[in-house]
């Protein structure tokens, strides 16, 4: 009897562990979503001929102390191709990085890396973050194409978290200069009556989407706007992250 239970007990913690595994890495982890990551820019369909990448963005974990796209992972190993077309995003000194997590595990460093040089990093000691992370990074006088790595640290297991991000740096402050428009000397013509247009409904919200911020889905019969872009992933349901998605 006593063997019994000990075996029914044995075969529960089997499946429990089981269940961790497979559950585990769909809701888990963490990416940059702005500017673009290389994941999200494979994730939103914007480099092609990534593989499996497309599929779980927030899966680059790795052992600690890796200074690649991949965080050695030979799945992922397009990240770290160099001879991929990856957009670069034009920022000025200084850049906010946006980070998407779901299992938000308790942190103790995020590190900022051009070439050799850690540009910044962020102690949070232990802390367990929240949905969404943002950091101002100064990119200490590095200027134009750069790829910069950015790692999460976690506290309580030996492994990290990797985003490349590539950027075009540019002289000032704006992160986003924009021609001066020439200016017109035509007169306006009379203006349109205006009309009332609602915001664009993106539809029923599915996982494996990408939606930009402003982007409004319905779920469960209610509309969400979207705070930050991402894409969606299995348990991140709007009513889920609050960092991702507003009722309207
Ligand atoms: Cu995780």
């Amino acid at each position: 009897m006593r063997k019994t239970i000990l075996s029914i007990v044995t075969a529960l913690a089997a499946v429990a562990s089981t269940l961790v595994v497979l559950t585990g890495p769909a809701q888990a982890h963490g990416y940059i979503s702005s500017p673009p990551s290389r994941q999200a820019n494979c994730a939103q369909g914007r480099v092609a001929n990534c593989g499996p990448i497309i599929y779980e963005p927030q899966s680059v974990e790795g052992p600690k102390g890796q200074r690649n796209c991949h965080g050695g992972l030979s799945q992922f190993a397009q990240l770290s191709d160099e001879s991929k077309p990856w957009p670069a995003t034009s920022v000025g000194q200084n850049v906010t990085f946006n980070w998407v997590l779901t299992a938000r595990h308790a942190t103790s460093t995020w590190e900022y890396f051009i070439g050799n040089t850690r540009v910044a990093v962020f102690n949070d000691g232990g802390r367990q973050p929240g949905a969404t992370v943002s950091h101002n990074v100064n990119l200490g006088g590095f200027s134009g194409r750069q790829r910069l790595l950015a790692v999460w640290n976690i506290a309580d297991t030996p492994m990290a978290f990797y985003s490349c991000v590539d950027l075009q740096i540019g002289g000032g402050g704006n992160p986003n200069p924009q021609p001066s428009p020439t200016p017109t000397v035509t007169p306006r013509p009379p203006s349109p009556t205006p009309t009332v247009t609602p915001p664009p409904a993106g539809g029923t919200w599915r996982t494996g989407t990408y939606y930009a911020t402003g982007s409004t889905v319905t779920y469960g019969g209610a509309t969400y706007r979207c705070l930050q872009a991402h894409t969606s992933l299995a348990g991140w349901e709007p009513p889920n992250v609050p960092a991702l998605w507003a009722r309207v």
